[in-house]
């Protein structure tokens, strides 16, 4: 069985203990993986802090060269890491409308590539007789990256390489439920660069590795990908040392149809937007409004997808959804479906956990729901859509930003300009007309109100990364 190493200073390094890596599609253990502690969160900060001055003085076209080449790196690796990302996921090499392992790792080196080319140019804001004022970017430090377990590889890619292109140095924790993919990401990586540059650590569930991280005088900024609950504690800790934060957290987006669609031409992206990889996107579509003059047909068409949608073992090239990667979010799918069920609302199809081995849990309709049931008010995370009805627009706007989330939302029309002044009026850092959770390179994305703080990608993200020094000359 795989064991990964931590690496430290662009040393291998291992811990007294290991803890396993489950496959979800089987439920076994597939890996393991070093147990650090607070040692190695310290050994891994001074190694980026020791690494930082050459790194961030360097000049700028040759840490442009060095994400080009991290991006080369990963493509040569391509089906060795998409095999990872499938065994630790459950996701398929596929997927349901290509969003898979494949998706995975191919928008990691999109996304290393587009954010290696960005530039933060020096900004001129004065230049006469008297004096000239430039505002510069410089790198903060030490980054230190904390990542979920639904898009591992791809989310440490966002992390990563948007701060070593601004000039930081990095310390990597990934999910304790996945960290397989991105410790070959980490060695590929340190084959690259510069010792200490990128530093990779993990932590056994429940270690003190996160808060160790998030608490340390050493680390200037923490980007964190995850669940709204340990962002607050995050953000409590990071203020140590008034930390940056980048805070991408939960979202429950809403999706809105309005009567004028072609219902069954648009139940399929429907499906798609908000089933691919399970549920388990943060921009998945997690609540459905539907117009009640189309709510039975749209209702039927949803239920007949799911119903079709191949369901398996994520190594299986048929498969279009896996498994759900872990039992405990498979706990809180059958929590909310059981209160539901007890609210009375009416499961078109699925509704329960698969027989045999794995997390599998089937994809799962349910009509005749309304806010206030925890299905709908709560994000799910997984393979299971309320669908909800409405009659009057302003009233349904009102409904869907009654949220303490606000990551994405979208309407869905036939006349996208209509549908674009409605979406507007959604509280969320992005809102689509006719789609959901599409996120490019250069396009910024983060959440309003409680879905984070901040923004990734494009120019926007990559400021992130950086503070301000204003610098005057005076002339005269
Ligand atoms: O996330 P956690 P969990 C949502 C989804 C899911 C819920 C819980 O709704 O049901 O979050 O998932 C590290 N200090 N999302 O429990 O706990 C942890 O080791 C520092 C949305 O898995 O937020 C892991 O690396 N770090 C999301 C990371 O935080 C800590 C993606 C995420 O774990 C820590 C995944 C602490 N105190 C789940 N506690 C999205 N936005 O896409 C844990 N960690």
């Amino acid at each position: 069985m795989q064991t990964i190493s931590m690496l430290i200073g662009g040393q291998a390094v291992h811990a007294a203990t290991t803890f396993p890596v489950i496959n979800p599609a089987s439920g076994e253990i597939f890996a393991r993986a070093p147990a650090g502690d607070a040692s190695h969160v310290d050994a891994a900060v001074k190694a980026a802090q020791a690494a930082f001055p050459a790194w961030s003085a360097k000049p700028d076209a040759e840490r442009k060269a060095l994400m080009h080449a991290l991006g080369a790196a990963l493509e040569a690796h391509m089906p060795e890491l998409m095999r990872l990302v499938t065994l630790e996921t459950g996701k398929p090499q596929g997927g349901l409308n290509g969003v898979g392992a494949g998706m995975e790792v191919g928008g990691s080196i999109a996304w290393t590539h587009v954010t290696a080319d960005l530039e933060l140019p020096v900004e001129v804001i004065q230049d006469n007789a008297e004096a000239r004022v430039e505002v510069h970017r410089k790198p903060l430090g030490v980054v230190g990256s904390i990542t979920p377990w639904n898009w591992p590889l791809m989310i440490a890619i966002w992390h990563v390489i948007p701060a070593l292109r601004a000039g930081n140095t990095v310390v990597l924790k990934p999910s304790e439920m996945t960290p397989v993919a991105t410790a070959r990401f980490a060695e590929l990586a340190n084959a690259i660069l510069p010792p200490g540059v990128l530093n990779f650590i993990t932590g056994a569930a429940g270690s003190n590795v996160g808060p160790v991280m998030t608490g340390h005088p050493g680390i200037a900024k923490i980007v964190f990908t995850g669940s709204t609950a340990t962002g607050k504690r995050i953000m409590a800790n990071a203020s140590c040392n008034l930390k940056r934060l980048t805070l991408e957290l939960g979202g429950n987006d809403a999706g809105i149809v309005l009567p004028d669609v072609d219902v069954k031409a648009i139940a399929p992206k429907l499906f798609g937007v908000s089933f691919h990889n399970n549920g388990q996107t943060c921009a998945c579509l997690k609540r459905l409004y539907v117009h009640e003059s189309i709510y039975d047909e749209l209702c039927g068409e949803l239920a007949n997808l799911a119903r079709n949608a191949v369901v398996g073992d994520g190594m299986n090239p048929e498969t279009q959804l896996g498994p759900i990667q872990n039992v405990m979010q498979l706990a809180k799918v059958e929590e909310l479906a059981a209160d539901a069920r007890a609210h009375g609302a009416r499961f078109l199809c699925g509704g329960q956990r698969k027989a045999g081995p794995g997390y599998f849990y089937e994809p799962t309709i349910v009509a005749d729901i309304a806010d206030g049931v925890r299905l709908v008010d709560e994000e799910p995370f997984g393979p299971i859509l309320p669908v909800i009805k409405y009659s009057d627009i302003d009233e349904v706007i009102a409904r869907a930003n009654n949220s303490p989330n606000g990551l994405g939302g979208s309407v869905w029309s036939s006349d996208p300009a209509k549908a674009a002044a409605l979406a507007l009026r959604l509280e969320c850092g992005t809102a689509w007309v006719n789609e959901h959770g599409a996120i490019q390179p250069d396009a910024p994305f983060g959440g309003v109100k409680q879905s984070g703080i901040g923004v990734e990608f494009g120019q926007h993200g990559l400021a992130e990364y950086t503070s301000i020094q204003t610098l005057k000359i005076m002339k005269s």
